[in-house]
């Protein structure tokens, strides 16, 4: 196990403060914002349809939304099933001192009252009527393959696993890890633990050995779910063995995992080839068709945990985010279709990964509690040609389509002529998520993609909101590339300086919001204190989002990225001490220091400055063992795209490393060094600088 902190003593890592922020103006892109005016309006036609068609409308839901959130929401909350409702008491349905000031910070939507999600999310439509419509379109990685499910037989699956779950004594509140790729097998093994009030844990499947056993040990899972192998591109990837790895590893520190359930995927692997450990394993198509298909249904606190996703933050152990049932419930599903503006003929397709915050709401949970059709891609966006993902959208018509913009950028490479192989007549909304989008790559999409006709939503929001907190409503107002425009229904952004002081108008501030909203992530697993020191100590009385944000003349916000340590590397969060601690468990490793630079396809990228042993000397096949080193530690995601030999790193003399000047040094904007008199030894500076292209 990688220790939970690196050896880098004293850093910036790690501080509660709002000075330990990188400043606002050293975030920076090539590409400038400067899209302030460029203004794109939903077309007559769209605006006719959408749910809401103009700002006044959304002027009067989202004001009522601000000065009556229990009203709103308990409105909204209505149209779902609870088997008991909540108590009302003076109209209340929730409770929250959002302030640090005055006690432990603390978030209670819906209290008392009893519900399910998988319930609201299948039974529901199936006892409507609608049990014969489409719930997943699923579409392998090769595109002779694929299948389908309804809501009925999702609903029968999703029971079969639930009962082999309670036969294996998974009870309310116990957890259960989830190691999938994206199978439908992945999003039935989510309900199937909503549905006897189990907490999941799906942890995204590129994630290596020691990252999972890492989860596996904060959370105790009783089962695991995974599966033998699985195509990836044109690759094949064994999991199994991941897992295998992994349990070995948290079985030393003293977590067993007694059941661990595999998904026997034999186009990847034949199951006489799969490692096995009898009495342990169990191979899921050998039990679960033998299991009835039909469960009783565990109803739940609005307040019960639902899942627990685990992120990166600033230091090396992950936070084990936490999301309770009802406020998350009622969320998801509300965002999805004003977000998406959302209509029953529509064909949505997310190519988020479940193993993401993205998947969770807007590729399971937030689609089927609308009861939409929801296509389930195992693929990659350009295997086996960058024509894929156009190939699907003609295939299944898709309406609503929504990705991040490092496939938008990677697509873009490949020119027009892959995309203008299709049609993609059917799509009517656009989406992207995961990192700020730069207005070329918004354009193309809007342009080539969406033939100018698809309103794109740029969704800021995060894996600790649970659901969209700034977004577009299509068709409600006009857009501008690169502006995740307005917040939702009951989000309040405030914009703070480094002194914690809103501001108004015009400016550049720390993105925090006022107040809660029913899917705030209640706490991270067994650590409220460091809920409350990342999140709400900062700056004092909000939520820190940890992002830079501009708001414009016209009260547009435009997100400007992290200005914590912590890198977004296609849309994935990767914490810099996370990748130093790996780097340092390296044997011939001294010292590391990660830092951001940009990316032309995935968004940013990750330069690491290593400090060798004494004696070691410089070599391409070392900088090859260090990358190994990480992709041990973490997954081949997380690899660094730069190593920089670094005989040692610039420190102030009470130890901290400087990383604006490492960010200056990467980023080769020497002229910006900036004030270097107050390191310890300055002359680590040109030492560094020499050895750029070594
Ligand atoms: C949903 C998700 C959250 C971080 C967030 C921010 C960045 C996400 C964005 C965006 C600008 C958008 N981010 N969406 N930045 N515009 N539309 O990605 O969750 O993995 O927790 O990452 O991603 O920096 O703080 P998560």
């Amino acid at each position: 196990m990688a220790p939970p902190h690196s050896t880098n003593g004293g850093s910036e890592h790690d501080s509660s403060t709002a000075a330990a922020f990188a400043s606002l103006d050293t975030v920076s892109h090539s590409e400038s914002f400067n899209t302030e005016h460029e203004l794109f309006d939903a077309g007559h036609k769209f605006k006719e349809g959408a749910l809401i068609s103009s700002k006044e409308k959304y002027a009067a839901m989202y004001t009522r939304s601000i000065k009556d959130p229990d009203g709103f929401w308990s409105d909204i909350a209505s149209e779902f099933y609870w088997e008991t409702k909540w108590p009302e008491e003076n109209g209340k349905v929730h409770t929250e001192n959002f302030d640090i000031r005055k006690g432990p910070v603390k978030v209670e939507w819906f209290k008392g009252g009893k519900t399910n999600i998988c319930y609201n999310a299948l039974d529901r439509h199936v006892q409507a009527g609608k049990g014969n419509q489409v719930a997943f379109y699923w579409e392998g990685n090769s595109p002779d393959l694929d299948g389908c499910l309804t809501y009925s037989e999702l609903l029968q699956r999703v029971c079969q696993l639930a009962n082999f779950l309670k036969d294996k004594g998974v009870k309310k509140g116990d957890a259960v890890a989830i190691y999938l790729p994206m199978l439908m097998e992945l999003p039935i093994a989510m309900l199937a633990c909503a549905r006897i009030g189990a907490v999941h844990s799906v942890v995204f499947a590129g994630f290596s050995a020691e990252s999972l056993a890492q989860r596996v040990l904060d959370c105790k899972p009783k089962v695991i779910i995974t599966c033998n192998a699985v195509w990836r591109g044109p690759k094949v990837l064994v999991l199994k063995t991941i897992v295998d790895e992994a349990l070995t590893i948290s079985l030393a520190q003293g977590v067993s995992v007694d059941v661990c359930l595999t998904y026997a995927n034999d186009i990847a692997l034949a199951r006489e080839k799969t490692a096995w450990q009898d009495g342990r394993d169990i191979w899921y198509q050998d039990v679960i068709p033998n299991f009835a298909s039909s469960c009783d249904i565990q109803w739940v606190d609005a307040e019960d945990p639902l899942f627990l996703l685990y992120t990166s933050g600033s230091t090396g152990k992950p936070k084990g985010v936490l999301h309770t049932t009802g406020g998350y419930m009622v969320y998801t599903a509300t965002t999805f279709k004003y977000a998406f503006d959302y209509h029953q003929e529509d064909v949505y397709w997310c190519t988020a990964d479940c193993g993401w915050i993205t998947g969770h709401s807007y590729v399971t949970y937030g689609p089927l509690l609308n009861c939409a059709k929801v296509v389930l891609f195992e693929g990659v966006p350009n295997y086996p040609d960058a024509g894929r993902c156009w190939e699907i959208v003609d295939k299944y018509n898709v309406t609503i389509f929504y990705t991040a913009p490092t496939a938008i950028r990677s697509l873009m490479r490949s020119g027009d002529e892959p995309v203008k192989r299709y049609s993609r007549k059917s799509l009517r909304v656009l989406g992207s998520v995961g990192e700020p989008i730069n207005p070329s790559a918004w354009k193309w999409y809007y342009e080539v993609v969406g033939d100018e006709r698809c309103p794109i939503s740029d969704t800021w929001w995060q894996t600790e909101t649970g659901g969209f907190m700034i977004t577009p409503l299509p068709g409600a107002w006009a857009l501008k590339p690169g502006s995740a425009t307005f917040p939702f229904f009951g989000i309040q952004p405030a914009l703070v300086d480094e002194n914690g002081k809103e501001l108004e108008g015009v400016c550049n501030g720390y993105l925090c919001i006022k107040g809660s909203w029913p899917s705030t992530f209640r706490t991270l697993y067994e650590d409220h204190a460091r809920y409350e020191t990342t999140y709400f100590a900062p700056f004092k009385g909000y939520y820190f989002s940890g992002d830079g944000c501009h708001r414009d003349a016209d009260g547009y916000y435009w997100l400007t990225g992290r200005v914590d340590d912590v890198i977004n590397v296609s849309g994935h969060r990767i914490g810099t001490a996370e990748v130093e601690s790996a780097l340092v468990s390296h044997s011939q490793c001294a010292e590391a220091a990660v830092v951001a630079i940009e990316h032309e396809v995935k968004g940013q990228g990750i330069y690491a400055f290593v400090t060798l042993k004494e004696g070691v000397s410089y070599s391409e096949e070392l900088r090859t063992s260090l990358r190994n080193a990480v992709r041990h530690q973490i997954g081949a995601f997380a690899s660094p795209d730069r190593i920089h030999w670094a005989p040692a790193l610039p420190k102030t003399r009470s130890g901290k490393i400087m990383r604006r000047i490492l960010r200056k040094i990467a980023a080769k904007q020497l002229d910006e060094l900036g004030d270097i008199s107050t390191l310890a030894d300055p002359g680590v500076v040109q030492e560094l600088i020499d050895l750029t292209d070594v």
